[in-house]
Formats: C-alpha cells, structure tokens, sequence
C-alpha cells in the first residue's frame, strides 16, 4: 500500500491528537518528506514550515548530522535503562546542556516530551519542599492561558479552558492562577516587549500569597513567552519580579521553557534572555529538533544538592520513565547540539533576520481583521477579530488556506502564530508573511 495516499478505511484506526477527526479524515493534510524548511507533500508540491512544526524543529528538518547520529545509533545499542544502570549517551548529553544553561543550573533529569518534564518538574519542588521540612508547601501555582503540557498535574497549572473543561473537578486541587499579561486595550501591536505592566507580577504577593499562605506554595510555574496560548510576550521587568517575589517567600520558580529553550529568542534559553534565572526549568522539542522523543527538567545546584545531601541513603527521587535517557533521543540531541554550535544557532541574538522577522509580524497592522500583532526573537503572532460565535474558526480558515498556498502557520485561538525554524533565511520570512497576508484578503 502506498504511504501516500491512504484510503478512507486506512484513515479511521488512527485517533489524531488534537485534531478534528472528522474534518481531517474527510479532506487529509499529509506531507511524505521534510528537508531543511519545507516539508514535501505527496503530489510533489513543498509547503514552508512556518511554525518549526510544533514549535520544535529549530535546526531545520532532516539536517545530515542529526540524520547521521540517529542511524548510527540505531545500529550499536538500541536501548538501555537508566534505572540502576547506565550508558554514555544521557551523562554525555547532560553536561552538554548543563554548558548552555544558566550557570547554577547543572543538573538534568531526562524525561521523554514537555508534559512528562512539567509533570516531573511540579514533583521535585514538592519534593524538595518536604525535603527542606517545608512539607506545607503543597500548593502550585499557574497562570491564566498558560500550556504546560496534557498530563494532569500540566492541565492542572494550565490556563487553557479548552484542555481541562472535559475533565471537571477531577484535576489537581491546591493551585491557583496568576492573571496572564495581554491587554489589548491598552498594549496592542507591540514590538517586543511591552515598558507597561510588570506590576501584573504583584498579584503574586498582593492577592496569592496572602490568600493562600507563602508557607503553603511550593512552586510557580510561567512560560517566560506563553507559545500555545497565543505568543503573549512579558511586560520588561514582569519576570524579574515574578522572581524577587518568589525568592522573597521561599517559592521555586519554574520556567516552562519547552516553546522558548533552543535558541528561540536569541541566546540558549529564554532565562538568559531576560537575565533571570528560575529554579527548575523544563525543556523538549528544540533539544533534537523534533527529530526524537526529549525532554527533561534542568534543575538548579541548591534544588539538586538538597536531594543529594537529604539524610538517609536509597533512590533519592522516587521517579523515573522506562525511556529517561533513551540512547536513539540522546543521540539526536547529541547531533541537534552539534547542529546547534556549528551553525551558531543558539546565538544569533537580533540579528538582521530577527528585525525582518518583526517587520513583517507588524506589517499586518491595518490588515483586514488583525487586531493585534506581537513577536520577540524568532516567535510571533497576529490575533485575529473572532466570528460571532465561532471562535477560532477565522484563524483556522487562514490555516487552511495558506496550507493549500503551500505555507504552514498555526492557528491558536483566534490567533495565527509564526515560529520558523532558526535557519530560515529572508526569502523564507518573505515568502511565509506574503502569503499569509494574500490569504488574509480571501478571508470572510
Ligand atoms: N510546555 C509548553 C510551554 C509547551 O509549549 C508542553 C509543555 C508539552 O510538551 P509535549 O512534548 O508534551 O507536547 C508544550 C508543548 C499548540 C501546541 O497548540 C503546543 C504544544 C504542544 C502541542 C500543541 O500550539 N506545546
Ligand atoms: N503502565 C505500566 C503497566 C507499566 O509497567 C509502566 C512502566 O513500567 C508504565 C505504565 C509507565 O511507562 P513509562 O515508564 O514508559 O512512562
């Protein structure tokens, strides 16, 4: 059977993940190869990938020395636990993350995707608050239209109502939700980020903490850019503050960095972007490129010695998965970093190709239906006027339609975001904007 083109009863077994099942099945959007920034579709024809496909292939598809490392890999150990046991592969592809982290942060735990790291992630700062005689600490903290991920505990902190509505009350109970930071009233069409509103971060001190009791928060959780709720860049300073006041209270700070890790504002991390550093940061996609299951929580000297050095001897963190560590996504990310370094990507700071990228997101202002346009580094939007009781159907029809003019950019809500990969070169961004901004015209 061709794998190109499935028929209808080939189509059916397959349950797609966030996806509507019958709109897809009736109309599929396959592609059969990808290299570098297009992906190539079974009639031939290539479609530019616009959003680094899930906001993850940051090197470009199918680049040789990922291609490479895999496939060597492949042929000489296939698998091996990490559970009382070892191989080079994670030791080798944590040092070379704990190099680009921050520098208190020099420690990994590996997990297999972004919602196992957040998972992971929530658990060491419960644990290590009990670890520390601080075992009230029990409460955590999330923010409005924040993803972090699908698991539970991730829904639990998250803010996107879409994802927890069906599960009702049987999410985590003991957490709370910081207000996000867009205000379209007052903060529309930004170019980076906005000089008004890190005062947004006081509700941390003025309304959380006094409700809840600092001695009962363990942790608080923020995308430093939120990605899947609509690209909602930080007011200057917001994140500072959000810091003070955790370390202020003895609250662990975690970064969500799975959109924002990898080079995707410039420098390795989003923490160093903006000059502040969390506690516990989580991290996948961009670390192989999309190319292999990764993630992992990297995690600061202070949280990992107190593990280390807790009384008592034995496993000294009752968690783990049967793939942490798993040598095929050691060895793409070996590759990916190689990638990484040799082509400066982690690095590029903002550079010519970073100002283009920010003309364009702001060239839609004016535009029909655009009501806002926001980016920083290589991840931007536009938000879209929803449709009479159809939101997020305007934003789809411009997924759609740009889609079959061989452009793929993700529709979020009402917004469109763009996230392309860090090798995209000007004629990409030219190519990528000039169709959205033709689809837009076509749009009701
Ligand atoms: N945290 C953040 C900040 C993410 O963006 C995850 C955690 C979860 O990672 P995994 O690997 O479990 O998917 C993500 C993932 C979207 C979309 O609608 C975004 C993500 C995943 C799926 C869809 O744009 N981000
Ligand atoms: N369910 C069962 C029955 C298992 O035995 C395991 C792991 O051994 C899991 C779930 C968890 O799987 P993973 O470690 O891949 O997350």
């Amino acid at each position: 059977m061709s794998t190109d083109t499935l028929d209808r009863k080939t189509l059916e077994p397959y349950w797609m993940p966030f996806t509507d099942n019958k709109r897809f099945k009736e109309a599929p959007r396959m592609v059969s190869s990808a290299e570098g920034m297009y992906y190539v579709a079974p009639d031939g024809s290539r479609i530019l990938d616009g959003l680094a496909t899930l906001w993850c292939v940051n090197a470009g598809h199918c680049r040789p020395r990922i291609v490479e490392a895999i496939r060597a890999q492949a042929g000489v150990l296939d698998y091996a636990s990490s559970f009382s046991m070892g191989h080079p592969l994670p030791f080798q592809v944590a040092a070379r993350i704990a190099e680009i982290a921050p520098e208190t942060m020099n420690h990994v735990f590996f997990t297999n995707s972004g919602s196992e790291a957040v998972d992971t992630a929530l658990k060491i700062a419960l644990a290590y608050q009990r670890l520390r005689g601080e075992g009230t600490r029990n409460r955590l903290i999330g923010r409005e239209r924040a993803y972090h991920g699908v698991n539970l505990a991730g829904i639990s902190v998250s803010g996107i109502p879409t994802n927890r509505k069906a599960y009702g009350n049987s999410l985590l109970p003991n957490v709370d939700h910081l207000a996000h930071t867009q205000d379209l009233s007052t903060r529309a069409f930004v170019r980076g980020q906005a000089d008004q509103g890190a005062e947004l971060a006081d509700e941390l001190e003025q309304r959380i903490i006094p409700l809840h009791g600092a001695e009962n928060i363990a942790a608080v959780i923020v995308e430093p850019v939120s990605g899947a709720g609509g690209v909602l860049v930080p007011p200057q300073g917001y994140l500072q503050r959000l810091r003070d006041i955790c370390t202020r209270h003895g609250i662990l700070l975690i970064f969500d960095e799975v959109i924002t890790g990898w080079g995707r504002l410039g420098t390795p991390f989003a923490s160093q972007f903006f000059g502040v550093t969390p506690d516990l940061m989580t991290f996948a996609k961009g670390v192989t490129s999309g190319s292999a299951p990764l993630g992992g929580v990297i995690v600061s000297d202070a949280v990992y010695d107190t593990f280390m050095n807790a009384p008592g001897g034995g496993i000294q963190f009752f968690h783990g998965y049967t793939y942490s560590g798993h040598p095929l996504a050691c060895a793409a990310a070996m590759g990916t970093l190689d990638t990484y370094a040799e082509e400066n990507l982690l690095h590029h700071g903002d550079g010519p190709i970073v100002r283009q990228f920010e003309e364009g997101v702001h060239a839609f202002a004016e535009r029909p239906h655009v009501i806002d346009a926001r980016n920083l580094g290589l991840i931007g939007a536009i938000e879209l006027a929803p449709r009479d009781g159809a939101p997020g159907a305007r934003a789809f029809e411009v997924f759609e339609k740009c889609w079959q003019s061989g452009v793929f950019v993700r529709p979020v809500g009402d917004a469109v975001a763009f996230c392309p990969p860090l090798i995209v070169r000007p004629e990409h961004l030219d190519q990528m904007f000039g169709t959205v901004l033709e689809v837009l015209d076509t749009v009701a």
